[in-house]
């Protein structure tokens, strides 16, 4: 079930410009049909994170075959998880004097000087997914993301009513620094101090991807054993640590999504998988498929027009009374 990303005052005609525009790009002109004005083939730069996930996964294809739909031609440049990357990159694009530039930002802070370099040189840069945190608002133009607080809120209040608001709850964070990290904790955090018999008891990075959600989860067990506590719940701040999670408590002995509830965020496939064969409780969604609101934006802000601020894309949640009639539908 694909919903419609909203977008505001957006023009649809995203990758046609006008000729004449601020810019002079190095890319060539196509020739015009017989009633046509000459078309520009844009260049867009697109700095993505890495591929630690199956979301991210999604959002790569999206954005490349919305560039391709389009006749956009697509520098794609794969940071490799390392912020330093999508740095060097972003320079490397204001070089190739690129007509706008995608960012998914690895983490929230140190984008200030890269991104007063990029609007020196009157590139437009549409964030998407994450946020960024700049004095000036004006270094981007616009940011398409989910809500992450009210995803966090959404897991956290299903989970108290599945634990009739009590028990004990551990956290697998996602990259430290990242904005769905943050927000994703505040929300669920708010959802929980609600109740007064439900707490967090530990919580760690496992930095989005499966392996780490498995690490993290196999020290929280053994430290539960140690101790001998009881966890009843796993929040994953995403579906592949929640899935790392599933594995590790079934290592252990134990029956992921009875004798431990889990939790988590983004609704792939493998979570409707894991939601059906038991073992996943509940998956709020996050959309991946950014690809179309991305590209009418970069349209918008080459042809001068106005764009929000930020643009929140709708989620909704997921869990196991839905999944079987569902699972047909999703598409990533
Ligand atoms: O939830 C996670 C990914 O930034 C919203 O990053 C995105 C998150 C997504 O690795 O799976």
């Amino acid at each position: 079930m694909e919903r419609k990303i909203l977008m505001v005052a957006v023009a649809s005609a995203a990758v046609t410009l006008l000729t004449g525009c601020k810019r002079e790009s190095s890319e060539s002109t196509v020739a015009p049909g017989p009633n046509e004005s000459p078309r520009k083939i844009i260049t867009v730069g697109f700095s993505q994170i890495g591929a630690e996930s199956a979301w991210r996964t999604a959002e790569t294809a999206s954005v490349r075959n919305e560039a391709a739909r389009r006749g956009v031609n697509l520098k794609f440049s794969d940071a490799q998880q390392k912020q330093e990357n999508q740095l060097k990159a972003l320079g490397t694009f204001i070089a190739q004097n690129v007509d706008a530039i995608i960012l998914a930002p690895k983490v929230e802070d140190g984008w200030e000087p890269i991104l007063k370099q990029v609007k020196a040189a009157k590139i437009p840069v549409i964030l998407v997914d994450r946020g960024v945190n700049v004095s000036d608002d004006s270094l981007y133009t616009t940011l398409i993301a989910s809500d992450f607080v009210a995803e966090g809120r959404m897991a956290g209040d299903w989970l108290a009513k599945k634990l009739s608001a009590r028990g004990d709850v551990v956290e697998i964070q996602g990259t430290t620094g990242a904005a769905p990290a943050i927000e994703r904790k505040k929300g669920f955090e708010e959802a929980l101090s609600k109740h007064h018999d439900m707490k967090i008891s530990k919580s760690q990075s496992g930095d989005f991807n499966r392996a780490g959600g498995k690490q993290v989860m196999e020290a929280f067990l053994k430290a539960a054993q140690g101790s001998n506590t009881k966890i009843d719940a796993v929040y994953a701040h995403n579906d592949d640590m929640a899935l790392g999670a599933i594995q590790a408590i079934e290592e252990a002995g134990l029956k992921p999504g009875s004798d431990i509830v889990v939790v988590s965020i983004d609704g792939v496939k493998a979570a409707f998988e894991a939601m059906l064969s038991g073992k996943l409780n509940c998956s709020v969604e996050c959309n991946p498929l950014l690809g179309p609101a991305a590209f009418d934006a970069v349209g918008a802000a080459l042809a001068g027009k106005p764009l929000p601020k930020k643009t929140i894309v709708k989620d909704q949640l997921f869990d196991q009374s839905v999944a079987k009639d569902l699972i047909g539908t999703r598409q990533y």
